[in-house]
């Protein structure tokens, strides 16, 4: 049995968090994640706050067991979903793609564990100091909006910045993801990509079948010239994306070309036109089935390996 200090804080069997992926972590994914014993997390993404309500409801029919809420903090909402959040009870908020130092009085005084992503080593120094309870450490691995640094160089970095328990993020997709984090200095690990897989994730089959599908160099990243680098299945959207980033498309053009991109790729499978998050790992991801499953999974492949570790010291 594996077990960290991130299980203590949070009351949770396993130390695995499912990431909170815009239009995809909806309330019964978040559900089943955590009655399989891991953190299932609704992501907000650009959605309003009736949605996130929304899926909060489904989830707390679903499960007994604490679930958290990601807040992406360039959606326009950001502040609505930040109070509901609050009137809901959740019991975890994790933010991404910002600073929510604004926020974190607040939650912390509504008894809510804030759990951030930090791109930086300042970032986490602040975040520390502010009185998170935990950091995520998200490498450019990672499917979606991604800092500089990979997991492998960011999580060291993150843990000797922080008292605090890391959880490392992007790259992790099995057992040996997980031990290699652990290895790093992680006391946990959020995992994205393989939970596009999971019988419960309500994406398109078009979706599903492409991350099942995808190899080694499937994944490209676009958005740097925005300031926002994202980490996409290498599909025709995202060629053209990259063409007119780069053909000197008007910044305000470009922001609209990829505007609803992620929900084409979710809830219609739009292999042209739709933006297809994953993460590197993705090509590691070959089968579906229940999330619950596929914690026990990673948990029983992570097992020996760590026992094993021990065996190189002579
Ligand atoms: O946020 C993510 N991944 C995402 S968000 C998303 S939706 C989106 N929509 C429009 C534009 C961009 C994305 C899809 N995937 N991951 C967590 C993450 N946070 N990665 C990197 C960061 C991050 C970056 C900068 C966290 C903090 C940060 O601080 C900057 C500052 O303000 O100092």
């Amino acid at each position: 049995m594996i077990k960290s200090a991130i299980c203590e804080i949070l009351g949770i069997k396993y130390p695995v968090f499912q990431g909170g992926m815009a239009w995809i972590a909806d309330g019964k994914l978040a559900a089943a994640v955590s009655n399989g014993g891991g953190l299932g997390i609704i992501a907000a993404g650009n959605a309003p706050g009736e949605y996130v309500k929304e899926q909060i409801k489904i989830a707390r029919s679903l499960t007994e067991k604490p679930i958290g809420v990601n807040i992406m903090l360039l959606s326009p909402y950001a502040d609505d979903i930040a109070r509901i959040v609050v009137e809901e009870k959740v019991e975890v908020v994790t933010t991404g793609a910002g600073n929510p130092s604004q926020y974190i009085k607040e939650w912390i005084n509504a008894g809510i564990k804030v759990i951030p992503v930090v791109a930086s080593v300042a970032m986490a120094k602040l975040m520390t100091k502010l009185g998170a309870s935990a950091l995520i450490a998200e490498g450019g691995e990672s499917g979606g909006h991604i800092g500089e640094l990979t997991t492998m160089v960011l999580v060291p970095q993150i843990c000797d910045a922080t008292n605090l328990p890391v959880i490392a993020a992007g790259g992790i997709a099995d057992g040996r993801g997980f031990a290699a984090s652990f290895m790093l200095g992680a006391q946990g690990v959020q995992i994205g990509t393989r939970f596009l897989s999971a019988t419960e994730c309500t994406i398109h089959p078009t979706y599903k079948e492409k991350i099942l599908k995808a190899t080694d160099l499937c994944t490209m990243v676009t958005g740097k010239r925005l300031g926002h680098p994202v980490r996409s299945l290498r599909t025709p959207f995202a060629r053209d994306y990259l063409k007119a980033e780069y053909g000197g498309m008007p910044d305000d053009e470009l922001e609209k070309f990829a505007t609803g991109a992620l929900r084409l790729a979710v809830k219609e499978g739009d292999t042209e036109k739709g933006c297809f998050l994953a993460g590197q790992i993705a090509a590691i991801v070959n089968k579906e089935q229940p999330a619950a499953e596929i914690i026990k999974e990673i948990m029983d492949q992570a097992e020996p390996i760590l026992k094993r570790a021990s065996e190189w010291v002579k």
